[in-house]
């Protein structure tokens, strides 16, 4: 089956497809299955809409509908799938660029509540650095206010591009929304080669790559409760 339809065979007749947590449940399905020469969907895709905030937590988290947040015209569009962080282009319409692409950036600083144009060339993760050592972190835009601030502060500035802080981890989703930190990648994967947002497991390696979500593979599920969902749940594990 394809990923989607491996996805919908699992939640129908399982839980979901498999998250991998450890090497030791890596090991156990690679034990569970025929030694081929070929693949086996697990629950791991690159999810192209989880788009988060440096400066983390949930006032920061911003949907894509807002109407102060407006992506450039035919964007994300996730050029050979490296396109993993946003700026402002034309400074005020987003567009998601390679990360290491080297722009001037906007930081934000919490103790004045002022807006920072640094009119340096850096990456994004540099750029970020930057703000968090001398001011609060890259700038979010989480309100209509925000944006008009930082309009204001490139206004006349002539910058085509300017890093801000949203950005996504392109290989951390799985099918049943949970997290895990383990990955067996097979050498020089991901690749991330165009339309590769899914990441199978190699049956005979047990190691991973990214793939196509339309191939056909055989698939894992699993049944069960579903482990450390991706809420807010940590925060409120209180014992009595
Ligand atoms: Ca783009």
């Amino acid at each position: 089956m394809n990923w989607t339809e491996a996805q919908s065979y699992c939640r129908e007749h399982f839980t979901d497809l498999v998250t991998v947590y450890n090497s030791d449940i890596n090991q156990l399905l690679r034990s569970m299955a025929p030694n081929l020469e070929d693949w086996v969907w697990l629950g791991l895709y690159n999810d192209r809409y989880s788009w988060k905030w440096s400066m983390e937590g949930k006032h920061f988290y911003v949907g894509s509908t807002h109407e102060f947040l407006i992506w450039a015209n035919g964007q994300p569009d996730c050029v050979n799938a490296n396109e993993y962080c946003v700026a402002l282009q034309g400074q005020t319409q987003m567009d998601d660029r390679p990360c290491g692409d080297s722009y001037p950036f906007l930081c934000y600083n919490a103790k004045n509540t002022s807006y920072i144009l640094v009119k340096e060339s850096r990456s994004w993760s540099a750029a970020q650095s930057y703000c968090r050592t001398y001011h609060t972190d890259l700038t979010s835009i989480r309100s209509k206010e925000e944006k008009s601030n930082i309009t204001l502060t490139l206004n006349g500035s002539g910058v085509q591009y300017v890093w801000i802080g949203l950005y996504r981890d392109p290989w951390s989703s799985w099918s049943d929304n949970t997290t895990s930190t383990f990955t067996n990648w097979w050498i020089g994967q991901p690749d991330n080669g165009n339309s590769e947002y899914c990441g199978p497991m190699h049956l005979m390696s047990g190691e991973w790559a990214d793939g196509s979500c339309t191939s056909k593979h055989f698939l894992f599920c699993f049944r069960g409760e579903v482990q450390n969902a991706n809420t807010v749940r940590s925060c409120h594990h209180v014992k009595h």
